[in-house]
């Protein structure tokens, strides 16, 4: 099994299971990882997800034992396997925690970071591998990577592919925080578990509204987040959110029920 799938009260926590090869990915993995998140929004009780990896790495990228005497055509065409997971992360409904124990690094960099929270244990560090092995970066990585962090930072990390600390990944705004390794799945399970008792249906618009201000000009998000505001208003959790407030209780959020 390349993923492990565990349902926990609220969320789904998915962990790639390739531990002696770091987890790198392969078409298999990145597959069921594409199901997986079918899977996972498709079941209404599912709010959150939680992604990380077994054993010492998060995910060490492209699988390079099954590239290494492969034609460059059909190298290229992996991206017809691992770009659908990233668009799919980037665009799912549901909150997705990425919980980096260990080096991220290539296409397994930005798998990390098409999360929508990243925690990374100190000791992790990511790295844009790609110039390594004379590839350029994919999954996401030229686009994410200069509007998260600047271009300057992102054209050093792209062409040196040296491993970035996740404290430094954390200052720079490349991911959430750091934290004590011993801390990393404590505080990822505590952080799904909180976003799996939210207002899911709002949150999901959240991200689609943040997603859509990367190609917006101002007029057409301040529009967007009018037509998404009417959505989420109407929404029952608005309501009852409202009425907890005044109430001076704590609001409980029906989710994805309606
Ligand atoms: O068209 C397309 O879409 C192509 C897709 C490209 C996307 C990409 O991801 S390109 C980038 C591919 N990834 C890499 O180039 C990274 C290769 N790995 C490394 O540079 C290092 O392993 C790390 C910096 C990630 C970690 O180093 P370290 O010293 O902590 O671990 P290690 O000893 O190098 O690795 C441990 C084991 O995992 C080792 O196996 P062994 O010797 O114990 O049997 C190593 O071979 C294996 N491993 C690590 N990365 C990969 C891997 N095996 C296969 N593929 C890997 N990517």
């Amino acid at each position: 099994m390349t993923i492990l799938i565990e349902k926990h009260s609220g969320y789904r926590r998915i962990t790639l299971n390739r531990p002696e090869r770091l987890n790198a990915l392969n078409i298999e993995m990145a597959d069921a990882l594409t199901a997986a998140l079918d899977a996972a929004e498709a079941d209404k009780s599912c709010r959150a997800l939680l992604l990380t990896g077994a054993g010492r790495g998060f995910c060490a990228g492209q699988d390079l034992n099954e590239i290494v005497d492969l034609p460059a055509r059909e190298i290229a065409a992996l991206i017809d396997h691992y770009h659908p997971l990233i668009r799919r992360l980037h665009a799912s409904p549901l909150p997705i925690v990425g919980a980096v124990n260990g080096v991220a690094a290539g296409a397994g960099a930005n798998l990390a970071l098409a999360c929508d929270i990243v925690l990374a244990a100190r000791s992790a560090s990511f790295v844009q591998a790609f110039a390594r092995i004379g590839l350029v970066p994919d999954c996401g990585g030229t686009w994410l990577l200069p509007r998260l962090v600047g271009g300057a930072r992102a054209r050093a990390l792209a062409l040196l592919a040296e491993p970035l600390p996740a404290d430094t990944a954390a200052a720079w705004g490349l991911i959430w925080q750091a934290v004590d390794d011993e801390r990393l799945m404590p505080a990822a399970e505590a952080l799904a578990a909180r976003l799996a008792t939210g207002p899911t249906f709002a949150l999901g618009l959240a991200k689609s509204a943040l997603a859509a201000a990367a190609t917006n000009d101002l007029d057409d998000q301040l529009d967007l987040e009018r037509d998404l505001q009417a959505k989420a208003a109407a929404h029952p959790d608005h309501a009852e959110a409202v009425r907890a407030f005044l109430g001076k209780r704590p609001a409980s959020f029906a989710g994805r029920q309606s």
